[in-house]
């Protein structure tokens, strides 16, 4: 599959042209759309966009500034995270011995640090393999915790990747109340039409006006068109109508919102389902990426999240989000460990450009508070 990844470029590969567009599809039993407006001009690419750089070949310096930054602010967002494991290393790592009881306190201490119990299991291990007896500082124990927890970050590091060829890319965004599902789709809205993509955006949160009012204004800041319905309207009907459009004007992605849901709660769980039934009846594919968004702040909880909705919707991707303002970072660890499924990006702040590409080292030193 011809794919150009979401930052792409940072990660140093080059976008791909889309494939020439699918005929449009033919007028389909759509009730009246709320009128879109047609896809403005793109705005200019921001030079400095902190999630996606320029590519490096005239200013090398200038890439370079900006990774740090980006990494300096990534170490920002991830502190409250970093100083609970630093600060517990460093109390129980002051010049010891690696002995069974520092390994067992160690182990411990990234469980409670939410890192999972196989995560805790697999560092533990293997500083027991190469350091059993010896003398060991505070400084040793990160830079060994932060190679384990790249190792396991590095195969789910991956971005997202919309095949801009089909006109539109559906990406569905789900997840519990509140996690933060619509602000990611106004930042990766943001971050597409940066690099000029022609991008709408489904209200599918059709329970709260309020729900609707706020990807409106996403939409506006980003010049987006939102396909919208009155509240208690069929949210399932409203994507369907919402990819017609799209599929009308030939966007590149369509972003559908949906409402908060518990996982455990059933009647909601089958509303999404039927909403990925009826997008189908249009395009087979869609959607392409089903994207679980997560509060990291609600720690172990995530599991959960992550195994129902995954089930329910076949998640192919997951973003977390408030990273800024959470001592669990460590959960994204476990999440990896456990599910294996790809970690598309994180967000680090409620602003448009606090979203930030999912990189393994640069988040495995950031979380155990090395430069
Ligand atoms: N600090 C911080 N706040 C965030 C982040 N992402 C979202 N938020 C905030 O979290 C709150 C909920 O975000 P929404 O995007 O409305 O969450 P949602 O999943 O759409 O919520 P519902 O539609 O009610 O289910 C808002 O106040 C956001 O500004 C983040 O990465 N960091
Ligand atoms: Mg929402």
């Amino acid at each position: 599959m011809s794919k150009t990844g979401f930052f792409g470029r940072l990660l140093g590969r080059k976008g791909e042209e889309s494939p020439p567009p699918e005929p449009a599809a033919p007028e389909s039993a759509a009730p009246e759309a709320e009128a879109a407006p047609p896809p403005p001009p793109a705005p200019e690419p921001e030079p400095e966009s902190p999630v996606e750089p320029q590519p490096a070949e005239s200013e090398p310096e200038v890439e370079a500034d900006t990774r740090q930054g980006w990494f300096a602010r990534l170490k920002t967002g991830l502190s409250k995270s970093s100083s609970r494991l630093t600060q517990g290393i460093g109390d129980l790592f002051t010049k010891r011995k690696l002995d069974d009881e520092a390994l067992e306190e160690l182990e411990d201490l990234l469980i409670t640090a939410d890192l999972g119990v196989a995560t805790a299991a697999r560092v533990t291990r293997r500083l027991a393999k190469s350091r059993f007896g010896q003398d060991v500082d505070a400084a040793e124990i990160r830079t060994t915790l932060a190679e384990e927890i790249t190792d396991i970050l590095a195969p789910v590091a991956v971005p997202l990747a919309p095949d801009f060829g089909r006109k539109p890319h559906v990406v569905l965004v789900v997840g519990v109340n509140g996690a933060g599902k619509t602000t990611t789709i106004g930042k990766l809205a943001k971050h597409y039409r940066d690099q000029g993509r022609a991008i709408s955006l489904a209200a599918g949160d059709t329970f709260r006006a309020a729900a609707v009012e706020q990807l409106k204004v996403w939409g506006e800041r980003t010049n987006c068109p939102v396909v919208a319905r009155d509240t208690g309207a069929d949210a399932a009907g409203l994507a369907f109508d919402a990819l017609a459009e799209a599929r009308k004007r030939g966007d590149d992605l369509l972003f559908i919102d949906t409402a908060g849901r518990l996982q455990n709660k059933s009647d909601l769980m089958a509303e999404l389902e039927k909403i990925v039934r009826v997008i189908k009846k249009q395009d087979e594919s869609a959607p392409h990426d089903v994207l679980l968004v997560l509060d990291a702040t609600v720690g172990q909880n995530a599991h959960s999240q992550v195994e129902i909705f995954r089930e329910m919707v076949g998640v192919t991707g997951l973003v977390l989000t408030k990273l800024d303002g959470t001592a669990r970072g460590g959960v994204l660890v476990a999440l990896a460990e456990k599910f294996k499924l790809p970690v598309h990006a994180i967000g680090v702040g409620e602003k448009a450009t606090d979203l930030r590409p999912f990189e393994a080292e640069s988040f495995a030193r950031s979380l155990v508070g090395l430069d």
